[in-house]
This record gives C-alpha cells, sequence and structure tokens, in this order.
C-alpha cells in the first residue's frame, strides 16, 4: 500500500493519515509528491492519475485501487485492520471519536485560514495579533478546548479516548499550529496538545519535515523566504 502526500511542512491532511499509519505500525510505502503546481512538475504528471479531487493524502494499493480524502482513507484503514483500535472500541466512543473527525474536516475554518500549518515556523506575534482582533479564531480554539475537555474528562486521558486513536491522528496539526503560532489555551488543553506533540509518531513526521527545507510560497501567507 502506498499513501502519497504532499510536503510534511506543510500538509496538514497528509499528517493525519501518516500519523495515523505509522502510530499503529501499519506497514506503507510513503510516495511524496512536492507541492509545486506548475507544468510539467512531477505532483502535475501524477497527481490527477491517483484522485479526481487533485489533492494529497491518497492511498494507492498494489492492483491501483485509489481511496481519497483523509476520513475515507481512516475508515478504509480502520476496515482492513481491524486488529487495531483505530477507533475506540466502545459504541459511544466510537461515535464521539467520529464526530470530532467530521467536526475537524469541516469545521475550524478559521483557525484553518490565519493559522495555516508550517511545522518549522514560529509565528507567536501574529498568533498574538490574531488572537486580539479575532473573535472568529477565539471561537475555533474554545470549540477546540470544549471539545477535548469533554473527551479527555469522560476517558481519563493521555489522549481523547484513553488509547491513541484515529481522532488524537485527527488532532495532531492542530497541536502543531497551536505551539507554532503561541494560541493560549487552557492548561488541560496544553497538556493533551504536549501530549501528541510528543508522541512518536507525531515526532518522527515533524523531525521529517524539519528535514525537507523546502518553501512553497502558496503555502506562506507570513514570509517571503525561509
Ligand atoms: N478533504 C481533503 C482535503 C485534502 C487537501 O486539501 N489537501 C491539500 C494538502 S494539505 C492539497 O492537496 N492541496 C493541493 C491543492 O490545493 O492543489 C482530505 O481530507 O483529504
Amino acid at each position: 500500500m502506498k499513501l502519497y502526500i504532499g510536503n510534511k511542512n506543510y500538509s496538514s491532511w497528509s499528517m493525519r493519515s501518516g500519523v495515523l499509519l505509522a502510530a499503529f505500525g501499519i506497514p506503507f510505502e510513503e510516495v511524496k509528491l512536492r507541492f509545486d503546481f506548475s507544468a510539467g512538475s512531477e505532483w502535475t504528471r501524477v497527481i490527477a492519475g491517483i484522485t479526481p479531487t487533485k489533492r494529497v493524502p491518497v492511498i494507492v494499493e498494489a492492483d491501483g485501487f485509489t481511496v481519497w480524502d483523509t476520513l475515507a482513507i481512516t475508515e478504509y484503514v480502520a476496515d482492513r485492520h481491524p486488529d487495531h483500535a483505530i477507533w475506540p472500541r466502545a459504541a459511544k466512543a466510537r461515535a464521539r471519536a467520529r464526530s470530532l473527525c467530521a467536526e475537524m474536516h469541516a469545521g475550524f475554518g478559521r483557525l484553518r485560514n490565519v493559522c495555516p500549518m508550517n511545522i518549522e515556523a514560529f509565528f507567536p506575534e501574529i498568533g498574538a495579533k490574531f488572537w486580539a482582533e479575532d473573535e472568529a479564531l477565539r471561537a475555533d480554539v474554545a470549540r477546540l478546548e470544549a471539545a477535548w475537555s469533554e473527551s479527555l474528562a469522560a476517558s481519563g486521558g493521555p489522549f481523547l479516548f484513553g488509547e491513541f486513536s484515529a481522532a488524537d491522528a485527527y488532532f495532531s496539526p492542530v497541536a502543531v499550529r497551536l505551539s507554532r503560532f503561541g494560541l493560549p489555551v487552557s492548561d488541560a488543553a496544553a497538556a493533551y496538545r504536549d501530549a501528541l506533540l510528543a508522541h512518536p509518531a507525531v515526532e518522527d513526521w515533524i523531525a521529517e519535515a524539519l528535514r525537507e527545507r523546502d518553501f512553497v510560497p502558496e503555502d506562506e501567507p507570513y514570509r517571503t523566504e525561509r
């Protein structure tokens, strides 16, 4: 099974699938397509052949079968590996984990727009400015805190549903955004953010992102060079 991803430094959706597979020790071959959207680039030559959405992540099986979109990939991996608790085993916890992933998938738009993932860069001044001026950003973070605290209180932590699950993989890029933009969160949310950042699969992803040393202008609203 191949997992096509984008730049590890920038691609939050790729990170979710990559962290999920790594966290559960599921074997896969990683294929990175650098975010170079110019005519003739590897991205442009390959992406349309593996997904109609022209977005990563995408799973490509040996027989050519493809699965695109992070939620579908998560479900496919869970179906193929019932031995792993990709989703929590208890029905209500599983439903709640799916709700949180769906909410993340469709929501938190302001956080995603103004605090894009950029693992190697730290923007505390920009984070502080948005935090002071942007009510929608504060509302997104307040919702995150509420969602996290409810699950952590019910499970006892350290991850949302106790053991690491798909929901935690889903929030791993959020932990990066909170830390890189220095957004203020409660002690409980900070502890969870730090537990995510310290998970070996997340640490590995971050280490590899830092080795990329690439600069993609389309993903850099706050820098002109690295
Ligand atoms: N809903 C999609 C979103 C995927 C997505 O937006 N991926 C970004 C990278 S993080 C991408 O491929 N961007 C390329 C582009 O916009 O052309 C998913 O969950 O997989």
